[in-house]
């Protein structure tokens, strides 16, 4: 074999998506700048359409009391690297469904984070068990620049579905585009049926534009 043989094909790993390539080390990817942690004033916040009307709120030592779970979870980003096998301790968005009970009649949240950064989900999405607000991965606490002190992270779905630097759940009654919803991306975003974009959209996958 020469010297300039071009690089053999990647061995293809089942847990890789369609398009996905894996990535070794992990990258920090998101828009704007990365948000300074203020613990007096930090909360994490669940408003909207909850059951009691009501808003309901954690401060950092009461978030951090909840029960906590660890779920292996992959993590693919639209810009085609796939991180695989990472273990992510928090707690799990089917918890803060169960503590925060929504009203009748809720099928989406909004995912809001630090600077307006915001990203929705069906409700089934967000109580997959897999669906968590880590705070950990792979037994380490988060770096700031990989969203300390909070993200959520949705391994079935493409990572942009995973706000980094959390501060509040809404609970609404119909769905609404989020940050990267609104300017392109796929409302659904599965990335084994590629859901990269809006123009992919079919009738009922997402809110008119
Ligand atoms: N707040 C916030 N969260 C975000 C983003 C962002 O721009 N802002 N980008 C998302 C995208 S597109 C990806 S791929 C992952 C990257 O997470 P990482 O930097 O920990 O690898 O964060 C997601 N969460
Ligand atoms: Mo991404």
């Amino acid at each position: 074999m020469g010297q300039h043989e071009p690089e053999p094909p990647q061995p293809s790993d089942p847990r890789l998506p369609p398009g996905q390539r894996l990535q070794r080390g992990w990258p920090v990817l998101h828009y704007g700048p990365v948000p300074r942690f203020k613990p007096q004033s930090w909360d994490f916040q669940v408003f909207g359409a909850t059951a009691s009307a009501e808003k309901h709120r954690w401060d950092f030592e009461g978030f951090h009391a909840l029960p906590r779970v660890t779920v292996r979870g992959d993590l693919h980003c639209v810009t085609r690297f796939s991180m695989l096998g990472n273990e992510w301790g928090g707690v799990a968005a089917k918890t803060v469904l169960d503590l925060v009970p929504p009203a009748p009649g809720v099928t989406h949240v909004m995912v809001w984070a630090e600077y307006g950064y915001s990203a929705n989900l069906r409700v089934a999405d967000f109580t997959d068990p897999r669906t968590v607000f880590a705070t950990h991965r792979n037994g380490e606490p988060l770096t700031v620049e990989h969203g300390f002190p909070v993200r959520l992270v949705v391994p079935h779905l493409y990572a942009w579905k995973g706000p980094k630097w959390v501060r509040a759940v809404e609970y609404m009654r119909a769905d609404r585009r989020g940050f990267w919803e609104e300017r392109g991306y796929h409302n659904l975003a599965d990335p084994w049926a590629e859901q990269r974009y809006s123009y992919q959209e079919e009738p009922g996958d997402g809110p008119l534009r």
